[in-house]
């Protein structure tokens, strides 16, 4: 079984968006969830899943180990943080600071849990609905990311200035060795530098603007951020979520209800209703009280506007439209499409649509990628270019020394 690290979803946002309930939701463990700021204070860590409509597990027999399939559809599993809510001022210390956020620091990608339905204000205390303008949380939240990784860097800039100018060392490699932790790349700080035309000024000179456009631009490459338009299932949720499309036409914004999400998981789980996270119906199978109709009869019609609760569409969004990942199937028999022991399509891997056929056997094993000879695309029986990309839904035969 392979067991490469996991992609990590960080959740963030302001206190009382729903960031435990999405977080819930989508992974079924029991966290605190309630109507008050700073509900959460430890980050809770836990498994979601990203859906995969269109896997080979629909046409062929699979036994999947490192993944799921529930009627012919897979479940990839990622890793889910839902850290403490973020308030205007966090990076300098305001409400629980931003220290929290330092458990983001490895995840590629954010989720931002907006209350689109304005029923909180910028510090989660709840006003009258509709009366809070969800975009002006979009604006506060990426620039406190931004200046948290800013104030990272500047850290120990000093450090850095002692390297460039009188070790004569190159600034893109000081600064990629500096922020390989924050998960920001040698390609990233090149282009960050570029385009805020820092690649010639020396780092002594650097003012105020000039880290914060570098890393607001690093961060913008390294950790782009889906917005997960929340509490939709509210009249002025919609407004707001209409509100954010308008004026953010070039993000990824979902609109989302992860009440109704949670609500149906746990139904699910209890044997009243057959749902598959990302469905848009469910079927009642189990014996529910008028009460229970009542909320799940409001959740049909939520499902039947917006065609889902949301919750999976976002996760899915984090990963393969703001990432950019792609399915493939490892195999180690590429007749049978199994593993040694006969399991077909054993393990489902999301890795960047960038990799080769190597790349992935890099991520599976160092020492596999370096045996590395070639690679079989299974369903087609071609071998496959050293510098061909791999594509989604691809199972491939890694041949190694
Ligand atoms: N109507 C509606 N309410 C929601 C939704 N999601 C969350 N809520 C409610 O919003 C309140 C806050 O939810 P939490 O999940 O605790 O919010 P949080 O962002 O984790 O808050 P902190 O931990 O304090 O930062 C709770 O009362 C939830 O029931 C939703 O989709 N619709
Ligand atoms: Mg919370």
């Amino acid at each position: 079984m392979v067991t490469l690290s996991r992609v990590q979803i960080g959740i963030v946002g302001k206190p009382n968006a729903g960031k435990s309930t999405f977080f819930a939701a989508a992974t079924l463990k029991d966290v605190k969830i309630s109507p008050t700021p700073f509900t959460t204070i430890d980050p809770n860590i836990g498994i979601g899943y990203v859906r995969i409509d269109d896997c080979p597990c629909r046409s062929i027999r699979c036994n999947p180990r490192s993944y799921s399939v529930v009627e012919g559809v897979c479940y990839a599993p990622v890793e889910l943080i839902d850290v403490a809510g973020l308030v205007p001022g966090a990076w300098q210390g305001r409400g629980l600071g931003n220290q929290f956020l330092d458990h983001l620091r490895r995840a590629p990608v954010l989720i931002h849990v907006v209350d689109a339905s304005g029923s909180t204000d910028e510090e989660g205390r709840l006003v009258k609905p509709g009366t809070h303008d969800p975009v002006k949380d979009v604006e506060f939240l990426e620039r406190e990311v931004d200046l948290w990784i800013a104030s990272i860097i500047r850290k120990d800039w000093d450090k850095v200035v002692r390297f460039v100018e009188f070790s004569k060392k190159d600034i893109v490699e000081v600064l990629s060795e500096r922020l390989a932790g924050l998960g920001i790349g040698r390609v990233q700080v090149e282009k960050a530098l570029e385009s805020s035309d820092l690649l010639k000024k020396p780092p002594s000179k650097w003012g105020e603007e000039d880290f914060y456009k570098f890393s607001s631009t690093a961060r913008s490459l390294s950790k782009p951020i889906v917005i997960a338009a929340n509490k939709i299932d509210l009249p002025e949720g919609e407004e707001g979520y209409k509100r954010l499309k308008e004026t953010y036409s070039h993000k990824l914004i979902i609109p989302t209800s992860a009440e109704a999400e949670l609500a149906l998981r746990r139904a699910a789980a209890k044997g009243l209703v057959k749902y598959k996270p990302g469905d848009g119906t469910f079927e009642l199978v189990g014996e529910a009280t008028p009460q229970q109709k009542a909320v799940l009869e409001k959740i049909a019609d939520l499902l039947k506007k917006w065609g889902s609760t949301g919750v999976t569409r976002a996760l899915n969004a984090a990963v393969f439209d703001a990432l950019q990942y792609v399915a493939v199937y490892p195999v180690e028999d590429e007749r049978r499409m199994s593993d040694k022991q006969g399991n077909v399509l054993p393990d489902l891997l999301l890795v960047p649509k960038t990799y080769t056929a190597r790349d992935v056997a890099y991520a599976i094993h160092t020492d596999l990628g370096e045996r590395f000879v070639t690679a079989i695309d299974a369903r087609s029986g071609r071998r496959l270019a050293s510098d061909e990309q791999v594509t989604h839904g691809l199972v491939l035969k890694i041949v190694a020394r």
